[in-house]
């Protein structure tokens, strides 16, 4: 089996929320596979530049550029600009999150609809305006990143954990409706990962910390570079007949009821 199945030389990737945590990652690693990097951030652009400043030492070919996914003027006005300045789009990677933590009684509509915009409307906001090059070039792939939420419930993530499964029937019709462009839509469903994301509920003894850990047959937290395989897979034409799947990278847990504490 030849490897250059998985070579991105030659592709450009767009990369949402990629200044830091998992979407940098699994940014690393499509560069690494030779892929032309765009890298989106939205907080600021000191630290955007800090982050296409450590791409490019890492020997990346990097792009910045600092847009609100959830704008969709501001994503068409962004697109356009890295088809003029970088190039076509080849790989999008929907990637941008957030979460609030808040008991669903006491969460405001604000902060609900807040969460599921950046997490579930922008990746349909960002998809919808690269995909029409890619339709007209009859190729293209895209990756939404779900959650253990998009199939699991967990007290105080009731928002994150509704635009998660919603992301994943959007992957699923996303796939439906242009699978007949040669477009491969899926996602990749991260299990627990040590990022700035999860920190407060990962410290050392921490009860939630200690749950996971017993929860996922692995036994640890992931590392985000355990992500880049199925990043690259997704991104390749390894998948060129893999659509409307989630890939989970969970060390384990969905596939098991878990066990009690004093089991091994
Ligand atoms: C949480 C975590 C999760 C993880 C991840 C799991 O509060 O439960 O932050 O949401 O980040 O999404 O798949």
């Amino acid at each position: 089996m030849s490897l250059n199945l998985f070579d991105l030389t030659g592709k450009t990737a767009l990369i949402t929320g990629a200044t830091h945590g998992l979407g940098k990652a699994m940014a690393i690693g499509l560069g690494n596979a030779g892929a032309t990097l765009v890298i989106n951030g939205a907080s600021s652009q000191e630290k955007l530049d800090n982050a296409v400043a450590e791409y490019k030492a890492l020997g990346l070919n990097a792009h910045g550029y600092l847009f609100d996914v959830t704008n969709e003027a501001k994503v068409m006005e962004n697109i356009s600009k890295i088809e003029k300045e970088v190039g076509h789009i080849d790989i999008l990677v929907n990637n941008a999150g957030i979460i609030k933590r808040i008991p669903l009684e006491e969460m405001e509509v604000a902060d609900f609809e807040a969460v599921v915009k950046v997490d579930l409307v922008s990746p349909f906001i960002v998809s919808k305006h690269v995909v029409k090059s890619m339709m007209s070039r009859k190729e293209g792939k895209i990756i939404n990143i779900c959650s253990m939420m998009s199939e699991l419930g967990r007290n105080t993530v009731g928002a994150y954990a509704a635009a998660k499964g919603g992301l994943k029937m959007l992957t699923r019709n996303m796939a439906t409706e242009w699978a007949k462009h040669n477009i491969q839509v899926n996602g990749i469903g991260p299990g627990y990962f040590a990022t700035a994301q999860t920190a407060p509920i990962r410290i050392d003894g921490h009860p939630f910390n200690d749950f996971i850990v017993g929860r996922t047959p692995a036994g640890k937290w992931g590392d985000p570079d355990d992500l880049q395989g199925a990043a690259i897979f997704l991104s390749s034409k390894a998948s060129n007949f893999v659509n409307g799947q989630i890939v989970y990278v969970d060390g384990g847990i969905l596939a098991t009821i878990g066990k009690p504490a004093n089991e091994n």
